[in-house]
């Protein structure tokens, strides 16, 4: 099963010992996520797919729970998803209900509510492996984010490839406060403790305090974070100590400085793991818990991956640690497509089944991976999160206020990269801040906006970023 913790059978015989899940205050038993769950299973089976608004609370952790035990596809939707972007996901995906709290506008689908003390204990067949399980909206350098299918062969595979390079068992107690709408939240930390039998603690928001007190009150064995988090914990100090009696603390979504890796293992005796991945791949390049934790690697390739370096014109590039290629992925965790979009598939998908990352790396004779950047400016990670530089420029050109837009990513200490938009036209920063806000979601606004007079462009009339980041 993908869920395996949560077999009926198991569960009746016995294995329901303890808390499965603790998440804004509500706790609930691995016989109440059966229960609950399969009752939102009995109002969404049947449906093509559904889209699951991914606030972090006990509703959200039984609406997906539900559609993955009735084995109709999740679409999740960011917690502070705006009203375009809300659109867009809508009408791309198909989605045909909605479960979570009801927007004023869901353009004709219907709502369906999550009960939490309701109870089914129907049966459902265990969907196959090759259905889709998540579609994961996801930004590309241009146009609007694109639908990634994840099936639940993907999951399960990539879940049990952590599993084994992070010793990763029941008895582990997962914690972390990341959003539930992307792979590191709800893949690895709540799928990955529903199939392995942990269990689960989400802090609402991943603040130090927050996870010091998870390791300090619940017994958190296994941290997730995002380099933002790690370095806010290590900023703390104190909150970075707290964490010694945890068992593994993992880092992810974005390259991990080294001053905080070396923070943590000063403060918290933790030398933290670094795994690498993304949506359409999953998780592929760990540190192991018995292997070399390396400052500023992101490891080798889980049991199952194969990873390839190329040259711009596709030459093999050397492992010698220095030279510089792009990274491409073959691996059972890796998606089935766009949805809707065979062209966006095909760029970066081959026949045979190697995953073009976008991502440009170094790897070493002893395998070791180290990610040095992306191959384009226009994907940003600010905070963990992917965003394109296109659609916020275009979001951007369609307020009166505006003429001309260029978005990049400036080097952030806290957030890795910060979204800063130059501008040309007569609107306020503060009011083109709240429309992308309002427009596509709070964490794609820009930190920064600059009212310029003109943009630097070549003589084909491309904007030159290279050039605005020398403006900063
Ligand atoms: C600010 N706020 C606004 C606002 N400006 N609200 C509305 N309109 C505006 N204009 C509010 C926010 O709603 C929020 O409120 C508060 O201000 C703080 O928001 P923020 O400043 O955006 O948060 P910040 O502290 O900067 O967030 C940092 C962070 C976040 C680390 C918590 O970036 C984060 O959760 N990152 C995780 C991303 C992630 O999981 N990526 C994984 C992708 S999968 P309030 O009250 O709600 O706090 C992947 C694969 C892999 O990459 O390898 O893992
Ligand atoms: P997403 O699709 O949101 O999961 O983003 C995937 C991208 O995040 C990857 O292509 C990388 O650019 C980046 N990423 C994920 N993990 C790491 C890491 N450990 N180090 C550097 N970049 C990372």
């Amino acid at each position: 099963m993908l869920l395996d913790s949560l077999n009926p059978a198991a569960v009746a015989a016995g294995a329901d010992v303890g808390d499965a899940v603790r998440i804004d205050g509500v706790t609930l038993s691995r016989s109440d996520l059966v229960g609950a769950a399969t009752s939102v299973a009995e109002r969404v089976a049947g449906a093509r797919q559904v889209a699951v608004l991914a606030r972090p609370t006990a509703a959200t952790v039984l609406a997906i729970t539900g559609c993955l035990i009735a084995g109709v596809p999740v679409v999740p939707v960011p917690a502070d998803v705006g009203a375009a972007e809300r659109r867009h996901i809508l009408t791309d995906s198909g989605a045909q209900a909605w479960l979570g709290d009801k927007p004023d506008d869901l353009g004709g689908i219907g709502h369906i509510p999550v009960r939490l003390h309701a109870r089914s204990w129907h049966r459902y067949a265990e969907p196959s492996l090759d259905a889709t399980a998540l579609i994961i909206y996801t930004s590309g350098t241009t146009g609007l984010p694109k639908g990634v299918l994840v099936s639940r062969r993907a999951i399960a595979a990539d879940i049990d490839m952590l599993a084994e390079a992070w010793q990763w068992t029941p008895a582990d107690t997962l914690v972390h406060g990341l959003p539930l709408y992307h792979v590191h939240g709800l893949v690895l930390g709540l799928l990955g403790s529903l199939r392995i039998g942990n269990r689960f603690v989400h802090t609402g928001k991943p603040a130090p305090e927050a996870y010091a007190q998870a390791v300090g009150e619940y017994g958190g064995s296994l941290l997730f974070g995002v380099p933002t988090v790690w370095s806010r914990i290590v900023e703390d100090g104190s909150a970075a100590r707290a964490l010694a009696p945890a068992r593994l603390l993992v880092s992810g979504s974005a390259a991990l400085p080294v001053p905080v890796f070396d923070g943590l293992a000063a403060l918290s005796g933790h030398r933290p793991v670094e795994r690498y991945g993304s949506t359409e791949s999953l998780i592929t390049l760990s540190t192991r818990v018995d292997g070399e934790r390396r400052p500023g690697s992101v490891g080798l390739p889980l049991n199952g991956v194969r990873t390839r370096l190329r040259s711009e014109d596709g030459a093999e590039v050397a492992h010698d640690g220095e030279s510089i290629g792009r990274l491409y992925v073959s691996s059972p965790t890796l998606f089935d497509g766009y949805l809707n979009r065979p062209d966006a598939t095909a760029e970066v998908l081959s026949d045979d089944g190697w995953y073009h990352t976008g991502d440009v790396a170094t790897i070493d004779g002893d395998g070791m991976h180290r990610i040095v950047g992306r191959e384009s400016v226009d994907l940003i990670k600010s905070g963990g999160f992917r965003i394109g530089a296109g659609e916020i420029e275009t979001v951007l050109l369609g307020h009166e206020g505006v003429r001309e837009a260029a978005v990049i990513g400036a080097p952030d200490d806290d957030l890795g990269q910060r979204i800063v938009a130059f501008v040309v036209g007569d609107a306020e920063p503060e009011a083109l801040i709240e429309f992308v806000a309002r427009e596509l979601s709070v964490h794609k606004r820009p930190r920064v906006v600059r009212i310029v007079d003109s943009l630097p462009r070549n003589a084909m009339g491309k904007v030159l970023k290279k050039e605005l980041t020398q403006w900063l």
